[in-house]
């Protein structure tokens, strides 16, 4: 069996495979809100900060993992787990003295794990990827480094506030003393991975990339970047590595503590991102996730390092090797249900219905679907920006919304050059089969909804039975199959049509 565990904003997971079998034997989760309420954390972070700043506490993330394992360990015989590898939520980072490394090596199984490392922390709370007090920060970083375009040439990304080196930098110009005293940086991921493996393991490609700090081409951290960031950064960090690298045994602790054999071995751990790559089965080339969620999101694989020119999408590592994208798009469910509430209707049933009665007008009036700032356009909008051919009809509304998302999510995703020939639909938006067809038809590719939950811890746990040798697309046919019957055909009638209105799209956004 092979366990894969994901640490996120709001809970911990648990995910046990047994390829084998091509059975998901356990999945169990912890909620930071509702099991650790003693945090005062009920949404994962910490309430109340100021000037943007979101950060979490790391001690509750280790009571977190302890709670989990405990849970887990009574349902799974964890002595047949043979590897272990995970994800975090990316972005976020932990700093730590020159005794964690001696801390994990020697922990007790009777002491909370939390009161064994918590004297580790030099910095007591970790900045997480909601924050975005380091506007500041960015430009300094990038002005250091020669300007937007060569940061995001070496990093794949432009200076972003959540990414991990201005975190890094704002601690250093906020506490000298306290980064003085850091010997060790991890991300969530390499944090937890480090307590698995009981002792500090490399962050991966996957996360790494998500700092504004690791070279593209070489994988390597970019000397240029951690100048720019923060004095004597490069001696806080070790270099990066693959994924699937195998770091060694677990940690005695899980031995002991918890019945782990002796000789189950400890993956890396990764981004959450590219493990949900993984656990959606869309780590090759030309497959496509798109998930509607609060925020919706757009990635897919890559074989090379390209960037996006305009600098609003990212290039992180792809677990099972080259690199993958990742797009965000703010005005995701908060624009639909925005237009909802606008126009007074049951959105479930509505846009439905409004998708079958407005068919006749697909492509024709178009619409900036941003209800706030968005960031892909990187822009401030005050409200949806509409060009109608005819008047505007609630239809036709719930019509143009929709079209402008996908079309500008379509427009956004071409500095990719990869083929879309399949899209994975998930997130809540996703069961809407009116909205499906639409992704569908704007794609001109194929639809397919996963039954997948849990697709990062999922993800994890195939990294972790990959990296014991199992075929991980062996397992993502068996894992990672698509829900009901058929996949959704894009009409082929459409093609021009979406073509000619991501066009006018273009130049409506100017
Ligand atoms: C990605 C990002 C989020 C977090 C969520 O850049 O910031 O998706 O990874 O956990």
């Amino acid at each position: 069996m092979f366990l894969g565990l994901d640490s996120s904003t709001q809970s911990i997971t648990a995910v046990v495979i047994d390829p084998s079998a091509g059975l998901i034997v356990s999945q169990v989760s912890v909620n930071f809100g509702a099991d650790l309420p003693h945090y005062g954390c009920p949404s994962g972070f910490i309430p109340g900060g100021e000037r943007g700043e979101v950060h979490s506490d790391p001690r509750m993330w280790l009571e977190a993992l302890e709670m989990l394992l405990g849970r887990l360990a009574e349902r799974v015989d964890v002595s047949a787990i043979r590897m272990i590898a995970g994800s975090g939520q990316q972005h976020g980072s932990v700093y730590l003295d020159g005794t964690f490394d001696e801390r994990l090596a020697g922990l007790a199984v009777d002491v909370p794990l939390a009161e064994q490392l918590a004297p580790a922390l030099t910095r007591s709370t970790a900045p997480i990827w909601m924050d975005t007090s380091t506007g500041e920060e960015c430009s300094e970083i990038t002005a250091a480094a020669g300007g937007a375009a060569e940061v995001c040439r070496r990093s794949g990304s432009v200076a972003i506030e959540r990414f991990t080196g201005p975190q890094i930098r704002r601690f250093w110009k906020q506490d000298p003393e306290g980064y003085g005293r850091t010997a060790r940086i991890h991300l969530v991921s390499s944090f937890i991975g480090s307590v698995m493996a009981g002792k500090s393991v490399p962050i991966d490609f996957g996360d790494g990339a998500g700092m504004n700090l690791m070279n593209l081409e070489t994988r390597g951290w970019d000397p240029v970047l951690l100048e720019a960031t923060a004095p004597g950064l490069g001696d806080r960090l070790l270099d990066p590595a693959a994924a699937t690298e195998v770091q060694g045994k677990v940690s005695s602790w899980l031995v002991r503590k918890y019945g782990f054999s002796a000789d189950c071995e400890v993956a890396l751990f990764t981004g959450d991102n590219p493990a949900s790559l993984v656990g959606m089965g869309a780590t090759a080339a030309g497959n496509v996730v798109i998930s509607l969620g609060t925020s919706d999101t757009f990635f897919a694989a890559m074989p090379g390092p390209k960037t996006d020119p305009q600098g609003f999408g990212h290039v992180f590592g792809n677990p099972a090797g080259g690199f993958m994208s990742l797009i965000c798009f703010r005005n995701g469910s908060l624009a639909r249900e925005a237009m909802r509430d606008a126009l007074g209707v049951d959105w479930s049933a509505f846009e439905q219905e409004a998708l079958a009665a407005s068919a006749g007008y697909a492509g024709r009036n178009l619409m900036l679907p941003f209800y706030g700032p968005e960031i892909t356009p990187r822009r401030d909008f005050d409200g949806p920006v509409e060009a109608f051919e005819e008047s505007a009809t609630a239809e036709l509304r719930v019509r143009a919304l929709l079209e402008g998302q996908f079309l500008n999510m379509r427009l956004h995703s071409r500095w990719m050059e990869t083929d879309t020939d399949g899209i994975r639909l998930t997130g809540g938006a996703s069961k809407n089969n009116g909205i499906a067809q639409l992704v569908a038809d704007v794609f001109q590719a194929p639809v397919e909804r996963l039954e997948v939950s849990n697709s990062a811890a999922l993800g994890a746990a195939l990294i972790a039975a990959g990296a014991a040798g199992n075929d991980l697309a062996g397992m993502q046919a068996v894992f990672c199959k698509a829900s009901e019957g058929a996949a959704l055909q894009p009409d082929r009638a459409k093609a021009a049509i979406y073509q000619d209105a991501e066009r006018r799209f273009a130049d409506l956004l100017g």
